[in-house]
């Protein structure tokens, strides 16, 4: 799409700090965090928001959230176990969508948040 920011970003007509990159995905950095910890995962192929989903984006946006663990490992985000089972870390997965969900960006993106709280502007 001519005209998308994230598209620009898939195409490296403009910068971004990249943390996954495959065939069908691209991961990098919120240009403005939420989170000490914020990043972007999106698909190559252009689809505005999950309001445009169907059955035919399952496999994609499977591959979205199963990359959503990997990338909380690599960024020290991930739920850990002590040895007494009380859990630790963890993160915060999210899709806006739409005007009334605050998606600004028409790219279907997955927020991942995580890091030492506060965070700004998340429950
Ligand atoms: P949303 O409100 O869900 O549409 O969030 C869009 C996010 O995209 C927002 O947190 C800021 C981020 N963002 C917007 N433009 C850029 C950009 O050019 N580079 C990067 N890295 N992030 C961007």
């Amino acid at each position: 799409m001519d005209n998308c920011i994230f598209c620009k970003i898939i195409a490296k007509q403009i910068p971004a700090s990249v943390v996954y990159e495959d065939d069908e995905l691209l991961a990098f950095k919120d240009i403005n965090p939420a989170a000490p910890v914020h990043l972007l995962v999106i698909p190559k192929q252009h689809v505005a928001t999950l309001s445009d989903c169907t059955d035919v984006h399952a496999p994609v946006l499977g591959k979205m959230l199963a990359l959503a663990p990997k990338l909380a490992a690599e960024h020290g985000i991930a739920v850990k176990t002590g040895p007494d089972g009380q859990r630790s870390g963890g993160y915060k997965t999210l899709f806006n969508v739409g005007p009334d969900g605050g998606q600004e960006v028409y790219h279907l993106h997955l927020h991942v948040y995580g890091g030492p709280r506060p965070w700004r502007g998340l429950g």
